[in-house]
């Protein structure tokens, strides 16, 4: 199993580097939305000797042998997956999010045909149509995104987007969107034009799994994710869909475009996948929703603005155009006093995706280490002195607090 000390005899110089980020990930506050800390048990069953079995195939359908028990570890992560987002099938090998989402691609579209996903820098995916990704080449793209007015999605809009131009796939879901998204609505636009849904609950799969947001899965032909946001698990994803598309979807994944599956990681998506289902995970889901909300209005007290003046999920956009700093220049400064955020464009940004005008932050990881509502004043706090009024020892003193107030458990 993983034993840091095995490394440092082996390989000094990377056991440093490793050693480097845990003492960076102790030091600092995270607020990267899509980052969070694994339990021990995740980690330890990635780090074990499942990693050492090829077992290309499926659960008692294998190209080699000896795959009882890891077949068995599949099977589990299966079984609990469907259990929890109520899905009647689900395959737990996508290495990521992105491979979840292409094979959705490969299983129902060819090439050329017309996709619909969310404008990237309205809080869409670069693998819902960017066209810097095999989804933006392979396929035809036309997007939908926010009112200008309110910052949500434009439900009217987007129908009148997908009745014109007819896509044989709408996408759904979105890396920075801080508001509740309904796979409903959506699905009913997408039967006046016989189109598949296909959502991307990556950012909001534990939100789900909770009750705490719509259940994509009764609305959606797919319901890709990844395991490692607000679910907690290890890095890596996960496709659900109903019996009548599970054979499609499974052999797209494998041999459509993956290999050999990840049994160590499919170990640790059972396991957070069991994580997920217990009393003690809503807790959690509860407590990182105050938190976002608490630091939403903190913020917006300090006199930033908010994209669509708030959030209903875990994470938020700041809009850094009343106090003249780019989202690139923020996330620099934050980082320096030992905040960890991400620079984020903004709906109708007029900067480019390099600068931004924005910064995304987000309360998994923070709530993970143990954070309450009263210590995301705090964090609104060193924020505004940090990008406000340039304190930076201030901001630096206020962070080590936190810190030492909250041990950090993910050694
Ligand atoms: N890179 C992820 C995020 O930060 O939201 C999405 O894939």
């Amino acid at each position: 199993m993983y034993n840091f000390s095995d490394i440092s005899s082996c390989d000094p110089q990377l056991a440093a580097a490793i050693s480097s980020e845990i003492a960076r990930q102790r030091d600092t506050i995270e607020l990267i939305a899509s980052e969070n800390f694994v339990s021990k048990a995740v980690m330890a069953a990635m780090g074990s000797p499942l990693t050492n079995k090829y077992a290309e195939g499926y659960p008692q359908k294998r190209y080699y042998g000896g795959c009882q028990m890891v077949d068995i570890a599949e099977n589990l992560a299966i079984n609990r997956a469907k259990q929890l987002f109520n899905a009647e099938h689900a395959n737990v090998q996508p290495h990521s999010g992105a491979q979840a989402n292409m094979a959705v691609y490969f299983a129902c579209l060819q090439p050329n045909d017309l996709i619909m996903g969310m404008n990237l820098s309205h809080g869409g995916h670069l693998t819902h149509g960017s066209p810097v990704t095999i989804s933006g080449t392979y396929y035809k793209v036309v997007d939908y995104g926010v009112s200008k007015n309110t910052g949500t999605i434009d439900y009217d809009e987007m129908r009148k987007i997908a009745l014109k131009n007819r896509p044989k796939m709408i996408v759904c879901g979105a890396s920075a969107y801080p508001r509740k998204i309904d796979f409903a609505i959506i699905r009913q636009i997408a039967d006046e034009i016989d189109a598949y849904v296909l959502a991307d609950v990556a950012h909001i799969a534990g939100l789900i799994v909770t009750g705490n947001h719509q259940n994509s899965v009764p609305h959606a032909h797919f319901t890709t994710s990844t395991t490692h946001k607000t679910l907690r698990g290890p890095r890596g994803g996960l496709i659900l869909t109903s019996n009548g598309y599970a054979k499609m979807i499974d052999k797209a994944l494998f041999p459509g475009i993956q290999g050999g599956p990840l049994m160590h990681v499919i170990a640790a998506k059972a396991v957070a996948f069991h994580e997920a289902a217990q009393d003690s995970f809503k807790v959690y889901i509860n407590q990182v929703l105050k938190n976002a909300k608490s630091l939403a209005e903190s913020l917006l007290s300090h006199g930033f603005n908010l994209v669509s003046g708030g959030t209903d999920n875990h994470l938020m956009l700041v809009d850094l155009q009343n106090i003249n700093i780019t989202g690139k220049e923020a996330e620099t400064r934050l980082d320096l006093v030992g905040c960890t955020c991400n620079k984020n464009t903004i709906p109708f940004d007029p900067k480019s995706p390099f600068v931004t005008s924005g910064i995304r932050l987000g309360t998994p990881a923070v709530t993970s280490r143990g954070l309450k509502e009263e210590d995301m004043q705090v964090v609104a706090n060193i924020i505004a002195l940090t990008l406000r009024d340039n304190d930076v020892s201030g901001a630096r003193r206020l962070v080590g607090s936190l810190t030492e107030k909250y041990p950090f458990e993910g050694e």
